[in-house]
């Protein structure tokens, strides 16, 4: 028997496989998912990331590729360049980076040398790996130097990153978070960068979903290179983009490919081009404002149950909670919090006194169940939920009984039965 008459699907050919994806998949619509970096794609994305075109090589550029066969795959990447530099008014385009941490290495092979000194957000402030963070490979090639955020008030500190800027004289300055609920002030990471003669890198892999609906400002006007994933708010499939000034454009893709890839991923790029014409509608844009208000419900219900909050609350889709007062770990907190079907992660605060692995506090993300449906008038009740989660934790610790997590889980399961999960209902 050859391969073309023997091609099962993958329930037959692979049951154990299939099961733990069905396992998966009926996870995700029972959750309430709170990840701030994860969404619900929609059945087109999802259709598009399970295509042939998973089968074709691709290396090089569209009308410039070392292989043949590309009479669509290069329409297609073009498709996808075309609508992201439409969708962010950007002047070009790399659609091919294969996730956020490529993009970002991308864009300091292309603009930076070994050795150069970069300016980024520290890891424990809310910035990311990828910004020179002293374990990731751009605080290891690179000279970093990292800025934070006020003891204050816990805001980005622009005096410090001006001061910074000055005395070490950075090549590039990265303006982008993981973990930060307020929003960025491009056009001051301009002005500092341009008074040092530095690039200005935006990092926009949170917020990207909230830029391309009209609720958060653009770097675009501001920054040299803007990287993101495409599959936090904007909604798309896992995957990364660059954008970039014109003149960066020859310097970005040499660095995606040969310098750091080798072949795209064509069935992500065609997703992305699907992901890319869907946040061009009105609807997204109402999902986009949709996430801030629910952001900004979620943080006031909290707030009133006694529930401390990074910055006192949020301008995005984030909020941080500080369990400090509540005498209980992150790390604690979140694996009850699962337990009672509220999926969120552990996430260090500014100036945690506790490790990373187990921090002081608690990230909420709101992308994913606004896709859902879910609006403010939820947000009492999903405050309610991780109230009573986080004291049946410390009540747990304390030999108490786990009889809230059924509870929970049955309420939730009883609301999001109505709110069917794009692409998996
Ligand atoms: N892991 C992503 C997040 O959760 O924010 C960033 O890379």
């Amino acid at each position: 028997m050859n391969a073309s008459s023997h091609d099962p699907n993958l329930a037959t050919a692979d049951p154990e496989l299939a099961a733990l994806v069905n396992q998966e998949a009926q996870r995700q619509r029972e959750c309430l998912r709170l990840i701030a970096s994860e969404n619900y794609v929609s059945r087109a994305v999802l259709e598009a990331t399970g295509t042939c075109l998973t089968n074709k090589y691709a290396e090089g550029y569209p009308g410039r590729r070392y292989y043949e066969g590309m009479d669509f795959i290069d329409p297609i990447e073009s498709l996808a360049i075309t609508r992201a530099k439409e969708l962010f008014g950007a002047e070009h385009a790399n659609v091919q980076p294969y996730s956020g941490s490529p993009a970002n290495l991308a864009a300091l092979l292309a603009l930076c040398s070994p050795g150069d000194t970069i300016l980024g957000l520290s890891l424990p402030a809310g910035g990311h790996l990828t910004h020179g963070w002293k374990v990731s490979a751009t605080g290891i090639y690179y000279k970093a130097v990292q800025y934070g955020v006020r003891r204050d008030n816990h805001r980005i500190d622009l005096d410090e990153v001006r001061a910074l800027a000055r005395e070490h004289r950075p090549k590039l300055i990265w303006v982008g978070h993981s973990a930060y609920p307020r929003t960025l002030d491009f056009a001051a990471f301009r002005e500092i960068a341009d008074e040092v003669g530095a690039f200005v890198a935006a990092d926009i892999a949170h917020i990207a979903g909230l830029i391309a609906g009209g609720v958060h400002p653009s770097p675009i006007p501001y920054a040299d290179v803007v990287t993101t994933t495409t599959h936090k708010t904007l909604r798309g499939p896992r995957g990364g983009l660059i954008l970039s000034l014109k003149k960066h454009a020859k310097k970005i893709d040499k660095a995606v490919f040969p310098g750091l890839q080798g072949g795209p991923h064509n069935h992500s790029t065609a997703a992305k081009a699907v992901a890319f014409a869907e946040a061009k509608t009105p609807e997204f844009r109402t999902y986009a404002a949709q996430i801030v208000t629910n952001a900004k419900a979620l943080a006031e219900a909290l707030r009133a149950r006694g529930i401390d909050l990074v910055t006192g609350g949020t301008d995005n889709h984030l909020l941080l909670v500080d369990l400090t007062s509540r005498g209980i770990g992150g790390r604690k907190a979140s694996s009850v919090l699962n337990s009672c079907g509220i999926e969120l992660n552990a996430n260090s605060i500014p100036f945690d006194p506790r490790k990373p692995f187990d921090p002081s506090g608690l990230r909420v993300g709101l992308a994913a169940v606004t896709s859902r449906g879910l609006d403010a008038s939820h947000m009492p009740a999903i405050a309610e939920w991780i109230d009573r989660g986080i004291q049946g934790a410390v009540k747990l610790d304390q030999g108490g009984n786990d009889g809230f997590i059924a509870e929970i889980r049955g309420q939730i399961a009883s609301l999001l039965a109505d709110f069917p999960a794009p692409g998996l209902s």
